[in-house]
């Protein structure tokens, strides 16, 4: 018996499905009201990376209740399918973002799903449309002010960058363990009498890889658009967000929801902004406590 669909549905989609309860019915944490949202023209997000502990998920959250727009583009590794086939991750709140992102959609958001390298089970389903997510190869956006930017995962570059490869996987966050762990060894060592090791030496040559590593794929994807004749490239992949220009050609990565917790937008004239949603949850928090030390003086 055929139960598959299509060119054929494959079977990491399929436990997927079967397990992770698609489409959610309800949300575990309680969606607020839309009233106090912030509107933006067009949301990019990448490399949320469900499925994994390593994702964000209840940042997420805040940031899909805080937040709404025409369009919202997923620029892919949105599902960790690498990771949930070795070992099966999915707790309510990952259900929660998949349910708040279809809910987007019946509200009226136009979602594009360009699914990554992680996610490259969803890529056979270019072109077809669920449940008003739209899943593409890649996609072009036109901004308010009248640029033209090709959106995409940004894996494709990988076999140029395959030299370098490794050093994707060296992030920041390695770096700065690695640099508090050779001031801790060196401290003990100092206070043994011991010589200062080399760890520094090797972190610094490794960040200097990595640092011109990140250089390297900005260049090589924002060319690699200017070749298609557009202004810009939006991508993910590397979890590194940044916006940048090389020779004309502006670079835009919208981030991670592992590490930095970013998203990319547009505002309705035009204009791009990166949030790093951390700090704008600090400054929340912030404001409310001076909202709350207000009404206290004013009782
Ligand atoms: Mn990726």
């Amino acid at each position: 018996m055929s139960d598959r669909l299509g060119k054929g549905l494959p079977a990491e989609l399929t436990d997927l499905a079967s397990v992770a309860s698609f489409p959610p019915i309800r949300s575990a944490i309680p969606e607020p009201d839309e009233g106090k949202r912030r509107r933006y023209r067009t949301i990019w997000i990448s490399d949320v990376h469900l499925g994994t502990k390593g994702c964000n998920a209840e940042m997420l959250i805040d940031f899909l209740d805080s937040t709404d727009s025409e369009t919202m583009y997923l620029v892919g590794d949105i599902i960790d399918g690498w990771r949930l086939k070795k070992k099966f991750y999915w707790p309510a709140e990952h259900n929660d973002v998949v349910w708040r992102i279809l809910k987007r959609a019946k509200r009226g958001t136009r979602i594009v799903y360009i699914p990554g390298n992680h996610d490259e089970m969803l890529r056979p389903f270019s072109g077809m449309n669920f449940g008003g997510v739209e899943i593409r190869r890649a996609a072009f956006h036109d901004t308010a002010d009248g640029r033209r930017l090709m959106v995409l995962h940004g894996d494709e570059f990988d076999t140029i960058m395959l030299a370098h490869r490794w050093l994707a996987f060296v992030g920041d966050a390695l770096y700065h363990v690695m640099m508090a762990l050779n001031r801790h060894v060196n401290g003990v060592r100092r206070m043994l009498g011991l010589p200062y090791w080399s760890l520094s030496k090797m972190a610094k040559h490794k960040v200097k890889n990595a640092v011109e590593f990140i250089s390297k794929y900005e260049e090589v994807v924002a060319r690699a658009a200017g070749e298609h004749g557009v202004d810009g490239v939006v991508c993910g992949h590397i979890h590194t967000a940044e916006i940048r220009e090389f020779d004309g050609i502006e670079y835009y990565n919208d981030g991670d929801w592992v590490e930095g917790c970013n998203a990319l937008v547009e505002h309705f004239d035009g204009r791009m902004e990166l949030l790093h949603w951390p700090e704008e949850m600090a400054r929340r928090a912030r404001q409310d406590a001076a909202t709350m030390d207000t009404a206290k003086a004013a009782a």
